[in-house]
């Protein structure tokens, strides 16, 4: 079997709800390797981070919109000596907040991209039962024009019963392929079940090693 992500610590560094403490933590750390987590709120990014990097990494709840700050963790992982990050960001596309919560979440967010090491890989989650809504057209987008790698993973796979949603999703999935070329690899998973996981995991895993080569070889 092929090596996969084993986390053997990860520690919470910082909620960032400001512009001015992110941008400096952003510009001390241009070489940063890791993974950042984004997505609409509610789709399981959260619950994604704690199937992958233990229990209670990041806060899971039943309100949309809970993580309204940009949170750093930094991990280690068995088999590469090394320190990586990981980025817990909260969902874009809300429905019911205040413009101001808004503004301060775009400016956060703009900050947030122009000054992310581009070692880092976007890992955009959306809800396999509903992909590609509006906002996750223009975060798609929006990304696109990034120096990043990104991954797109479908969550909450264990919602789809029947046969004809989940040929639906093959086909959305497929539709979206050639528009967005950025997209390395795409999942299908369960946070909740962890079905699909495993696969995540291996691919993350190689992630950080090709990047640790790259780095190596500069
Ligand atoms: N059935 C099912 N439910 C899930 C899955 N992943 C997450 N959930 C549920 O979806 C809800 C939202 O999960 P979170 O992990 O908090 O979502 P989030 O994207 O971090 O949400 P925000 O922080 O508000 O942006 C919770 O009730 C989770 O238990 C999954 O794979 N399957
Ligand atoms: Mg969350």
């Amino acid at each position: 079997m092929n090596q996969i992500l084993k986390v053997s610590r990860c520690d919470f560094i910082m909620g960032f709800e400001k512009n001015g403490q992110l941008q400096s933590w952003l510009e001390l750390n241009p070489q940063a390797i890791g993974f950042a987590f984004l997505g609409r709120s509610n789709v399981g990014k959260s619950s994604l981070i704690n199937s992958l990097f233990g229990k209670k990494t990041a806060r899971v709840s039943n309100t949309p919109g809970r993580t309204q700050q940009i949170n750093i963790f930094e991990f280690e992982i068995y088999g590469i000596d090394n320190v990586f990050y990981l980025f817990d960001v909260p969902g874009y596309g809300h429905a019911n907040v205040s413009q101001r919560t808004m503004k301060n979440w775009n400016q956060l967010m703009d900050t947030f991209f122009q000054l992310i090491s581009p070692l880092v890989l976007l890992i955009n989650i959306q809800d396999a039962r509903h992909p590609y809504q509006k906002a996750d057209q223009h975060f798609l987008s929006y990304i696109k024009q990034l120096p990043h790698e990104s991954y797109l993973v479908l969550n909450k796979i264990d919602k789809l019963k029947k046969q004809s949603e989940k040929a639906k999703l093959k086909l959305q999935v497929k539709e979206l392929l050639p528009e967005f070329k950025m997209l390395k690899q795409i999942f299908e998973l369960s946070a909740l079940s962890k079905k699909g996981v495993d696969k995540l995991e291996e691919s993350l895993y190689q992630y950080l090693e090709k990047k640790m080569l790259a780095i190596s070889e500069t």
